[in-house]
């Protein structure tokens, strides 16, 4: 460990932090001074479970070689190349990699930095893919009460969660919301994909007939929404979503940043449900969170759509600086090396059913109101204090870390998604150490 991280700094007032109670933090902050495998450990020298495989992007564990080694050489062999009109040879490489991977037809890969990145590119091609072939009134985009699509201007628009949306004027225009799908009144301690519900997918309908088909670009839904507290997809309701979309030539985008790269036991969640959107936005998993990149995938008949006019003019006016970026690329590269070799994006399925029952094993002890699962995914849902929404996870949260644990929480709800690497034994202490701080908050 280098000295620079052995020292707690002592002002930590310059760093703005994203998503954080800044306030609270610097007064107790928690600091992760290195990591391996499914530990971090701590600037006060402790060894903490990732219970959350970072924000849910380190999918294979933390500081694996054969991806440290392939940045390490990337970055000593080509550090950066123009993305624009310019190329380098391992971009192409990860891109047919990735393609391979992929649902059967989604051909093409456009790389970002980010989710949030993935998803503004996917909402811009769903619009401009219905312009390229004449129907340039397709322009409105539908989202989802209690999505969470980044935090950029296209996915807090379709995104349904109110504290991203409120602060920040009037979004864009055309946006229209389906329900949600938590039903905790039918639902509630449910293993794995709940029964009710399917039937919310018809509201899609009831919004087609509100503004007609032809005003419309895309849907965009998670398969599974994870930041909201891992609300899953009631038994047929995205198939139902598939056929809505496909009857009026609207556009399905599946968010697949949290569930791609085998968090629930396949390698997509379009392969775990067997429905096929027509875009698909990742990040996270691709490249195990150690460098930022996303990619968004989609159909071959989108992209050809786009491969029309002179051949010298760019057919898609969009792209970032960091696009395909060699050291991202080696990242990935390495990344989906150790997925294969350790056979990662199944292992969750191998493992799903003992993480549900360790899971469930939590119904019964203080406060929980409802235990969700999918895959290697779960959630606890708490009842709140009464007057102090969220205190109750949010102490769960700080007793779990000072106890050794990381978990995630979002509103009164806890929310674990493990590295596929985990281990029984590891399962069963991340799931003690929940047990312990359940009973231990107020
Ligand atoms: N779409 C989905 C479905 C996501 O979950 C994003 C887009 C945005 O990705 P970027 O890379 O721009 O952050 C996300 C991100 C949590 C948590 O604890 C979830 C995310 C990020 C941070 C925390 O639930 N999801």
């Amino acid at each position: 460990m280098s000295n620079r991280l052995k020292v707690t700094p002592n002002d930590l007032s310059a760093f703005w932090m994203p998503f954080t109670a800044n306030r609270q933090f610097k007064q107790a902050p928690r600091m992760m001074v290195s990591a391996k495998d499914m530990h971090y450990t701590t600037s006060d020298g402790r060894k903490v479970l990732d219970g959350t495989a970072g924000l849910w992007c380190v999918n294979a564990g933390h500081c694996r070689p054969k991806i440290t080694e392939a940045i390490q050489q990337q970055a000593a062999e080509l550090d950066y190349a123009p993305a624009f009109q310019m190329g380098h040879p391992i971009v192409f490489e990860l891109a047919n990699r990735l393609v391979d991977l992929a649902p059967k037809g989604m051909d093409h890969v456009f790389f970002t930095n980010s989710g949030s990145e993935s998803v503004e590119t996917a909402l811009k091609m769903a619009i401009a893919y219905h312009r390229a072939k004449g129907e340039g009134s397709r322009t409105r985009l539908i989202g989802r009460e209690r999505g969470y699509h980044g935090v950029n201007f296209g996915g807090i628009s379709v995104g349904g969660i109110v504290t991203n949306r409120k602060m920040f004027g009037t979004l864009l225009g055309g946006v229209d919301h389906m329900p949600h799908t938590h039903l905790p009144e039918k639902n509630s301690f449910t293993k794995g994909v709940p029964e009710h519900g399917a039937e919310l997918a018809n509201e899609l309908e009831r919004i087609v007939a509100l503004h007609d088909a032809s005003t419309i670009a895309a849907v965009i839904v998670e398969p599974v929404a994870g930041s909201t507290g891992v609300i899953l997809p009631p038994k047929g309701y995205l198939e139902r979503l598939r056929e809505i979309c496909t009857k009026h030539g609207i556009l399905l985008i599946f968010d697949e940043v949290i569930t791609g790269f085998g968090r629930l036991g396949t390698p997509f969640a379009a392969d775990y449900f067997g429905v096929t959107p027509d875009i698909m936005t990742t990040a996270k998993g691709v490249s195990n969170g150690v460098i930022p990149m996303g990619a968004v995938f989609v159909k071959k008949e989108i992209h050809d759509a786009f491969m029309i006019g002179p051949e010298h003019m760019i057919e898609f006016f969009h792209g970032y600086t960091y696009s395909g970026n060699p050291i991202a690329c080696a990242a990935a590269l390495g990344t989906l090396d150790t997925y294969k070799e350790e056979g990662l994006l199944t292992r969750g399925e191998e493992l799903a059913p003992y993480w549900e029952d360790a899971l469930h094993s939590l119904k019964g002890e203080p406060n929980v109101i409802d235990i969700r699962n999918i895959g290697l995914i779960g959630a606890i849902e708490l009842a709140p204090i009464p007057g102090s929404p969220t205190k109750r996870a949010f102490s769960a949260f700080v007793k779990a870390f000072e106890r050794g644990a990381l978990i995630r929480t979002t509103g009164d709800i806890i929310a674990m998604s493990p590295p596929l690497i985990i281990t029984k034994g590891q399962i069963n202490e991340l799931i003690d150490h929940v047990r312990e701080v359940l009973r231990a908050v107020d």
